[in-house]
């Protein structure tokens, strides 16, 4: 059950679709203006978990941190850091009451939840202007499932976006892009897709491409395509000021640029050097920009990933002196650049408005809306433009947009903490709405290692997103770089081997408002022992991860809150045990995985396969203790979805 209370005049994030009713009073929490802004706070029990805040640092358990709803271009992934790209105000408390509670606000929201042991949830929202919405369920699970389909019906990729995609900022050319092919396709390891990062562009344009390095685009992509390959090109948010840019000349035309103080365009540094901004928060605008996307989809292109969009600024004309002249040298000497310093990127946030409603907002206000807007954009437009489904990720976010794209979770680094991260993140996002997520796989900053990447790919093998990805400067991070490719062969194809499954799984929690990736004390609540198990995960409905997350490891103790069947696959066969309830350790090579099956639980598995193209319905084996499994299969295209399509299998 959802009830909302209204607090001044809010701003229409359209985070809910569902009619919600409204409640005079708001329950659990108090409320307190604190000059202009509000503070609402709960005192917590001792025994209390809290969960939401899906893209933050910490723990899957919030209790304990200071959170900060300020979406930002950071890199700085550690528990100091309080805001990352996204900003998800859900908290759901889960112990002496049950309860959630989502405040819908695009401002800037303080969390500190327990903070300094204070016994207190204390929540600083910077506008009056807010809905807080109130869900009251018998359990988290069902807590989260309750918002989940309020927020509405979560995206729906193609099946091929399911496959494993390979990522870099640096393929550069044509050339680049073949030898990725060649050598995932000598080393025997499944691929579906490459993305094409900011290198492709004309002088970093969006919609443009440069001509040198892809003299034409369409007859390459269709050359990818013969190789059941597709480029998947990022888009930025900011538009290249230059006359003579037709996404910029339309733009003007359209008058669907933010504005500054003095009523002229807002002018942002960014990678392509002077932008503007679309105003997503215009309905005119979004459509707009929706529309450009044809420079791609006419090329043959169907899938997409949006950065930048928190929005990121390098530079702007309000940083006058020292950063400018840094700017110019940066980008003279390679792009290495000096980050904003925060208070000039207020500064900037607070020089450009929007037009929504009728009414006129000043960024900074909204600011956390942006992002998600962009992904509205891009998803409306793309569904005109296309006669079937499309991948689309995006680095910011915000509660909804989980209905028109998915998220990856920024520039991690190569480090074992972060793969932890990963794991943490993923129950939490699918709270939030967002089930098509992962993580960079193997790690953005930094060199990986051979370990750390096999490890971290038995653990994307498991999220609806698996995409390696690294940065600029980073060793070359192709799974076929390494030496012995055959254990990554062995834990890409189990990816693929569980395709059936991951995909069935999928589609039914979407199209059921269900969550995909769940923690364990979600289905176990009864049992104490899991309430602080954060590295075993619940996959669909029948599957419980329990991936190596540490360094040097070959064997981890699992508990197991009921007897399972014990899964070991190590390349070739799926070698099954019955495992007691309880605590037992596992072993797990490298090019090897270990996860189970929940009693009474089948998962359906395929033949090994190397490209989503090739997926085989009819053979399936089941693994499993169980009875039947409800498999839903489509062509994973078309967008005729329907539970109409599950069928049993024995
Ligand atoms: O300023 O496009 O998070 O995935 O490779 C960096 C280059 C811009 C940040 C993204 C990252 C991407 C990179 N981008």
């Amino acid at each position: 059950m959802i009830t909302k209370v209204v607090f001044g005049t809010p701003f229409r994030t359209d985070a809910i679709t569902a009619e919600v009713p409204q409640a005079e009073m708001l329950q659990h929490f108090q409320v307190n203006a604190e000059g202009a802004q509000t503070l609402f706070t709960y005192p917590l029990q001792h025994r209390d978990i809290v969960y939401g805040l899906s893209e933050t640092m910490g723990r899957v358990n919030k209790r304990g941190g200071r959170y900060i709803s300020f979406n930002t271009d950071t890199a700085d992934h550690t528990d100091s850091n309080p805001s990352l790209y996204a900003s998800h105000n859900l908290l759901i408390v889960d112990g002496g009451e049950h309860f959630g509670i989502f405040f819908d606000t695009p401002a800037k929201v303080t969390f500190e939840i327990d903070y300094r042991n204070s016994g207190l949830i204390r929540v600083l929202c910077e506008s009056g202007d807010l809905n807080v919405y109130q869900i009251e369920g018998s359990s988290s699970y069902e807590i989260a499932r309750e918002l989940n389909r309020a927020i509405g019906r979560c995206y729906i990729p193609p099946l091929w976006a399911f496959g494993f995609g390979q990522s870099r900022f640096g393929y550069k050319c044509e050339q680049d892009f073949r030898d990725v092919v060649e050598g995932y396709q000598k080393a025997g390891i499944p691929l579906d897709w490459i993305c094409m990062d900011i290198d492709y562009m004309d002088r970093f344009i969006d919609f443009s491409v440069d001509k040198q390095r892809f003299p034409d685009l369409a007859a390459f992509v269709q050359e990818m395509a013969e190789e059941n390959i597709r480029l998947v090109p990022i888009v930025d948010a900011g538009i290249k000021v230059e006359p003579g840019n037709p996404t910029y000349e339309a733009g003007i035309r359209r008058d669907a640029f933010c504005r500054n103080k003095e009523g002229g365009y807002f002018r942002a540094g960014v990678w392509p050097g002077m932008t503007h901004f679309p105003d997503f928060l215009n309905p005119d605008a979004r459509a707009w920009f929706g529309e450009e996307y044809a420079f791609y989809t006419e090329k043959g292109i169907e899938g997409f990933w949006n950065d930048m969009n928190e929005p990121a600024i390098f530079y702007s004309e309000y940083a006058k002196g020292p950063r400018k002249l840094n700017f110019y040298l940066d980008m003279i000497f390679g792009k290495f650049r000096k980050k904003k310093k925060e208070r000039d990127l207020i500064r900037d946030y607070k020089s450009f408005f929007h037009q929504a409603d009728g009414k006129t907002y000043r960024h900074y206000d909204v600011h956390n809306i942006f992002g998600a807007l962009m992904t509205r954009a891009s998803s409306e437009g793309l569904e005109k433009l296309l006669p079937h489904r499309f991948l689309l990720f995006s680095r910011s976010s915000y509660i909804g947009a989980g209905r028109y794209g998915g998220v990856w979770t920024g520039d991690n680094s190569s480090c074992w903490e972060h793969l932890m991260l990963n794991l943490r993140h993923m129950p939490s996002l699918n709270m939030c709405g967002f089930l098509y997520s992962g993580a960079d796989t193997g790690g953005f900053m930094g060199d990986t290692t051979r370990e750390l990447l096999l490890r971290w790919l038995a653990v994307s093998a498991f999220t609806p997103l698996m995409r390696n990805h690294t940065g600029c400067f980073t060793r070359q991070q192709e799974c076929y770089q390494f030496d012995g490719t055959e254990e990554f062969k062995s834990i890409v194809s189990l990816r693929y081997r569980l395709l059936p499954y991951l995909y069935s799984e999928y589609m039914k929690a979407a199209l059921t408002g269900d969550l995909f990736i769940k923690p364990l004390a979600f289905l176990f609540p009864e049992d104490e022992k899991v309430r602080d198990i954060e590295d075993q995960l619940i996959v669909g409905e029948g599957i419980m991860m329990t991936p190596i997350v540490t360094e040097g490891a070959t064997t981890r103790s699992v508990y197991l809150p009921q007897d399972m069947t014990m899964v070991k696959y190590d390349g070739k066969t799926f070698t099954s045990t019955p495992a007691q309830k309880g605590t037992v350790t596992i072993e797990a090579a490298l090019g090897e995985a270990v996860f189970f099956i929940l009693d009474g639980k089948r998962v359906p598995v395929g033949p090994a396969i190397t490209n989503t193209s090739q997926i085989d319905w009819e053979h399936l084996e089941l693994l499993g203790n169980g009875g039947e499994y409800a498999l839903y299969a489509d062509d994973g295209l078309t967008r005729e979805y329907s539970l109409d399509n599950l069928r049993i299998l024995r």
